[in-house]
C-alpha cells in the first residue's frame, strides 16, 4: 500500500476522484467517514491508499479545510469570480451585490470579471466597481480579449465562477483553457438540443497552476447567515464610515447623522451598491423573523 496525497476534483456516487498532481486516482471513501457524518468534498485535501496493483485507491484522510461552500458544495475554495455581462442580459446590480456580499463573508478573494465588451461597453458599472476596491477584469470571450489577465487573476487559486445564467462564465472558462470543455448557450438551447449539462460541481485543473469550478446559472452562499449588525462590514467601501455614525447601532439605513448616507449623498459610495445593502439588511431582517 502507498500513501498519495491530492485533491478530490470531482465525486459521483460514492467514487471520488483525486488528482494527485501525476494522475487522477478513483477511489472509494472510507466506512469511517459515514459513521462520523463526514462526507467528503470536491476541493478536499486528502491522503489516500493506493494499492499498485489494484485501480482503486481509498481515501483514508481529509485534510482540514479551509472553507465549506454549499451551493456549490466545494471545500477550499479560495476566490470566486462574479461574471456580469455589460449588457445581453442586462446587468443586476443587486444580485451581484449579494454575490460579493456573500464571498466577502466567507472570506474568499474577489474578482469581477465585466464580460461582453464587444457588445457594449458599460464604462459607468466597471467604474463603480473599480472605485469600491475591487479587481474589475473587462473581457470578452468571443473576441478573446482580457483572457490573459483572466488568466492572471486564476493562476494557484481555486476559484468559483458565479453570475446570472447567459454572462458568459463558460465561454470564459473555454477560452482560459484554450479549448472547448464546458458547455455553453442557453439553457434552454441545451435542453431543446437534448444535451447533458452538469449537476455535480467539478474542479478543473489549470495548466498554469490553481482550480476553477463552473457553477450553472445563478449561484449563492446562504446570505441570510450573515448578521444584520455584520452586513455593513461586507460593503468594503463602507468601511472608513463605520464607528462615525450618530448612533453606535447604526443600521446605515434612514438613520440621521449616518455617514455612510453622508457618503453616498455626496458621491464617495455609488448609490447602487447602498440600495444594494438596503435591501439586503431587510432581506436577512425578514428572514431571521421567520
Ligand atoms: N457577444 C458575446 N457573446 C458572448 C460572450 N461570452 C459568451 N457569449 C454568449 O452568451 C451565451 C451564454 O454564454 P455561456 O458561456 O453559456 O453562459 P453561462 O454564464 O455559462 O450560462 P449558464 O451556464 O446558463 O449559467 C452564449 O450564446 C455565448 O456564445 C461575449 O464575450 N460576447
Ligand atoms: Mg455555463
Ligand atoms: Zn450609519
Amino acid at each position: 500500500m502507498k500513501e498519495l496525497s491530492g485533491v478530490i476534483v470531482k465525486g459521483i456516487g460514492g467514487f471520488y476522484y483525486v488528482d494527485t498532481g501525476r494522475d487522477i486516482i478513483e477511489c472509494r471513501a472510507r466506512g469511517l467517514f459515514r459513521k462520523k457524518g463526514f462526507t467528503p468534498l470536491v476541493g478536499d485535501r486528502v491522503v489516500i491508499s493506493f494499492d499498485e496493483d489494484s485501480v482503486q485507491g481509498y481515501v483514508s484522510e481529509i485534510l482540514p479545510r479551509t472553507c465549506e461552500l454549499v451551493r456549490p458544495a466545494v471545500a477550499n475554495v479560495t476566490q470566486m469570480v462574479v461574471v456580469v455581462a455589460q449588457s445581453s442580459p442586462a446587468p443586476n446590480l443587486y444580485v451581484l451585490d449579494k454575490l460579493i456580499a456573500s464571498a466577502e463573508f466567507v472570506k474568499l478573494k474577489i474578482a469581477i470579471c465585466f464580460n461582453k465588451s464587444d457588445l457594449e461597453e458599460n464604462a459607468e458599472i466597471i467604474k463603480t466597481y473599480e472605485d469600491a476596491g475591487f479587481e474589475v477584469i473587462e473581457t470578452s470571450a468571443t473576441l478573446n480579449a482580457g483572457i490573459e489577465k483572466l488568466k492572471e487573476v486564476l493562476k494557484n487559486e481555486t476559484t468559483v465562477f458565479a453570475g446570472n445564467s447567459g454572462v458568459g462564465k463558460s465561454s470564459l472558462l473555454n477560452a482560459v483553457m484554450g479549448r472547448e470543455m464546458f458547455e455553453t448557450g442557453v439553457v434552454s438551447e441545451r435542453l431543446e438540443r437534448g444535451k447533458h449539462t452538469t449537476r455535480h460541481s467539478e474542479l478543473v485543473s489549470l495548466p498554469f497552476g490553481g482550480y476553477i469550478v463552473d457553477t450553472p446559472g445563478f449561484s449563492s452562499f446562504d446570505v441570510n447567515k450573515i448578521p444584520s449588525s455584520e452586513l455593513a462590514l461586507m460593503f468594503r467601501e463602507f468601511e472608513n464610515s463605520l464607528g462615525c455614525c450618530r448612533f453606535l447601532d447604526c443600521s446605515h439605513t434612514v438613520e440621521p447623522d449616518c455617514d455612510v448616507i453622508r457618503r453616498v449623498e455626496n458621491g464617495e459610495i455609488s448609490k447602487s451598491r447602498h440600495e444594494s445593502y438596503i435591501q439586503l439588511y431587510r432581506e436577512i431582517k425578514e428572514a431571521n423573523q421567520l
